[in-house]
């Protein structure tokens, strides 16, 4: 329940209630994707009407701070006014018209020139679609069947990548989903995060059977976990030692870290990357890209097919286009930064005062609070993190109107709206919830 508003009018989230007793008949849990069921941390997930900036508006007319930001993609904050209105000059063109447009290229010469490591790109339509491509591409390749892949880390849906997965697959502890062939999932081979032996030693017991590693530029499936010194370097030098291809799975880490993503950040360069989220500004856009030799083997150039009715849809086009242009523009990412260091930078002194133990790790502009008092290095310490301690502050953040992500093992994401009252608002909110937490 949020906080109580200045006119201490009734807050009620009567109209969320009676829309889940109709979304529970027609979705499976309500929901059309399971981390938004607050399953892990208990209560009624609440149905949002509108956005604007940093707030987001639930059905009974509630405000809350928003720090999930469409995990991810609100990277701008919500309905921001040059791409609402480039969308809305987008819409009188038509939505879908399944050819090529100029809004394709233009989205792509601009993701190429943030991603020197890519020469060529494929859109799709989501962070899955980019994943399940680049591998599939990595296989035909190399003619190589395993992958390796980090125990935690989440690279969508598909078939091989569920297997030890991360966000809310952690969530609901069933990391190895049921419905993946044990054939397919053999062949997903997993590794622990920040330990080069562990993937050396899938290397050595598999000398020529890699056809990739893929890990994800800045972790956030497992809470926000940062690679330790020359982690991302020794997974270049171990791929191309084995003739293994290295995948940078960008899809979170992509523009929200920097204009140019962990690869950048950690001067590795990928064989090829993927992302999504923030490129489609909102709208459903992901990319896979790479070197022109493994990408040109891709239909109709090459024989690994590949396709999608969406894919470089005009709509969502526009909606990257815009968003990527205001992030480039002068001192975006300066303010980006400077409110991420103020909001997280209030939190240990919280935390000390309630003897709250906590970690905070942060990637560009998003960080997670980790209840624990040792620092997150991979998916077993996140395993260990207070997740009932985890539960309750956001149960609590959430009746002081904070919107956080409802899992321990995802990533807090601000934006660009955020002003100095929702830091301030929110540091106060976080006083209040690790009271006696
Ligand atoms: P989508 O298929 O959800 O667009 O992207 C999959 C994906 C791939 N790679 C990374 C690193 C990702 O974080 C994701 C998706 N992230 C989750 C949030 N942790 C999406 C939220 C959800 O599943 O509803």
């Amino acid at each position: 329940m949020p906080a109580k508003t200045a006119q201490k009018k009734a807050v009620t989230t009567r109209k969320s209630a009676a829309l889940l007793k109709r979304a529970v008949k027609l979705f499976p849990g309500g929901v059309n994707s399971p981390v938004r069921a607050f399953k892990a941390v208990g209560g009624k997930p609440l149905f949002i009407e509108r956005a604007k900036g940093s707030k987001i508006f639930d059905a009974d007319g509630n405000s809350y701070i928003d720090y999930i930001g469409s995990w991810g993609p609100m990277i701008l904050g919500h309905a921001h006014p040059k791409v609402t209105a480039a969308l809305k000059k987008a819409l009188d063109k038509g939505t879908s018209y399944g050819a090529s447009t100029s809004l394709e290229i233009t989205l792509a010469e601009m993701v190429i020139d943030a991603f020197p490591s890519m020469d060529m790109a494929r859109f799709v339509s989501s962070g899955t679609e980019a994943t399940m491509s680049a591998i599939r591409l990595a296989r035909a390749y190399t003619g190589r069947d395993r992958i390796i892949k980090f125990e935690g880390c989440y690279h969508g849906h598909a078939d091989s990548l569920l297997v030890k997965a991360g966000s809310g697959a952690a969530t609901f502890g069933v990391q190895d989903s049921p419905g993946v062939p044990s054939t397919l999932a053999q062949s997903t081979l997993n590794a622990v995060y920040n330990d080069l032996e562990s993937v050396k030693s899938l290397f050595e017991s598999n000398p020529d059977g890699v056809a990739c590693v893929i890990v994800e530029g800045a972790p956030g499936n497992m809470g926000v976990v940062l690679p330790k010194e020359g982690f991302m370097h020794g997974l270049r030098s171990l791929s191309t030692q084995y003739g293994a291809l290295l995948i940078i799975d960008e899809v979170m880490s992509g523009f929200r870290l920097c204009y140019g993503g962990a690869q950048k950040i950690y001067k590795v360069t990928p064989d090829l990357t993927c992302l999504g989220k923030v490129i489609g500004g909102g709208l459903p856009v992901g990319a896979f890209g790479g070197r022109r030799e493994i990408m040109e083997m891709l239909s109709p150039s090459g024989p690994v097919y590949q396709a999608g009715t969406l894919s470089g849809n005009p709509v969502a086009m526009t909606a990257g286009i815009e968003t990527l242009k205001l992030l480039k523009a002068k001192g975006a990412y300066e303010k980006l930064y400077k409110t991420t260091d103020t909001l997280y930078k209030g939190i240990p002194g919280i935390a000390k005062k309630h003897g709250v133990p906590c970690q905070i790790a942060v990637a560009g502009s998003m960080f997670t609070v980790f209840f624990s008092d040792r620092v997150v290095h991979n998916y077993n310490d996140a395993k260990k993190c207070d997740l009932a301690a985890f539960s309750k502050y956001f149960t609590r953040m959430l009746a002081n109107g904070i919107y956080l992500p409802p899992s321990q093992f995802e990533a807090v994401f601000v934006s660009l709206a955020h002003t100095k009252d929702d830091v301030a608002k929110t540091l106060e909110a976080v006083d209040r919830s690790f009271k006696g937490l």
